[in-house]
């Protein structure tokens, strides 16, 4: 499988033309795909909110579905997608983290740290139904973004830019004594790799927005490796 994380597209950095490129070549393997979250650097899924970077990603996840699995993690950037854009991926998760059937675990990331109140008020607030039912309505719509932003901004800075090694690893040890075997963690922006006495792995995974890699991963012979999307062939 192929798992892509934290490419945080949009309009204004043109980096969605990258990113749509790399889709279209991702196109000649049928290889399972997960995104991890962040995948675009805003996205309220409501009708008045969303732009045409969205609807072109919709599209083609609807089409590539229909012969691999495309798998949605919503991350922290991203509001409303597992409740409006389900049936347009194979399955799409706003839950913490989202287990598969091999004990492959994968998790966006942005709740690991429990000392990160501000930030976990924030996202109870604004990813709650009622946000949703006053953001659906608003007269002023798509304003509403920019408060948003400012608001992930104020809560997060200190925190996301250092990686919370002890609350990862207790998050992974928790996680490996339920019989999770491997662990995929975006968010950080920074790659990492924690591995316990059993051997047991949790990889914190390159975002693509700065390095373009995406992380392979198979299942038979448990190799994983992180490499530009221009390597990844059939
Ligand atoms: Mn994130």
């Amino acid at each position: 499988m192929i798992i892509i994380t934290d490419a945080h597209i949009s309009k204004a950095t043109g980096n969605y033309a990258v990113f749509f490129k790399m889709l279209e070549s991702l196109e000649r393997n049928s290889q399972d795909l997960i995104f991890l979250g962040d995948i675009f650097e805003l996205w309220i899924a409501l009708p008045r909110y969303e732009e045409k970077i969205h609807r072109d990603f919709i599209a083609w996840c609807r089409r590539q579905k229909s012969h691999r699995t495309i798998g949605y993690m919503e991350g922290n950037h991203e509001y409303y997608l597992a409740n409006e854009r389900a049936s347009d991926f194979t399955w799409c998760s706003m839950n913490a983290w989202r287990r598969d059937a091999t004990g492959a675990l994968f998790v966006h990331g942005d709740r690991i740290n429990r000392k990160d109140k501000n930030y976990l008020a924030f996202r109870k607030l604004a990813k709650n139904k009622v946000s949703k039912f006053i953001i659906c309505r608003l007269p002023f719509g798509p304003k509403i973004t920019i408060s948003l932003k400012q608001g992930l901004k104020k809560t997060n800075t200190k925190f996301r830019l250092r990686l919370p090694k002890a609350e990862v690893e207790a998050f992974a040890q928790a996680r490996f004594a339920e019989d999770v075997n491997v662990i995929f963690m975006g968010h950080f922006h920074q790659q990492y790799l924690y591995r316990n006495r059993d051997a047991k792995e949790l990889h914190v995974l390159p975002d693509w927005f700065s390095t373009q890699k995406v992380t392979i991963y198979r299942r038979n012979s448990k190799e994983i490796k992180h490499i530009h999307w221009e390597d990844v062939g059939t």
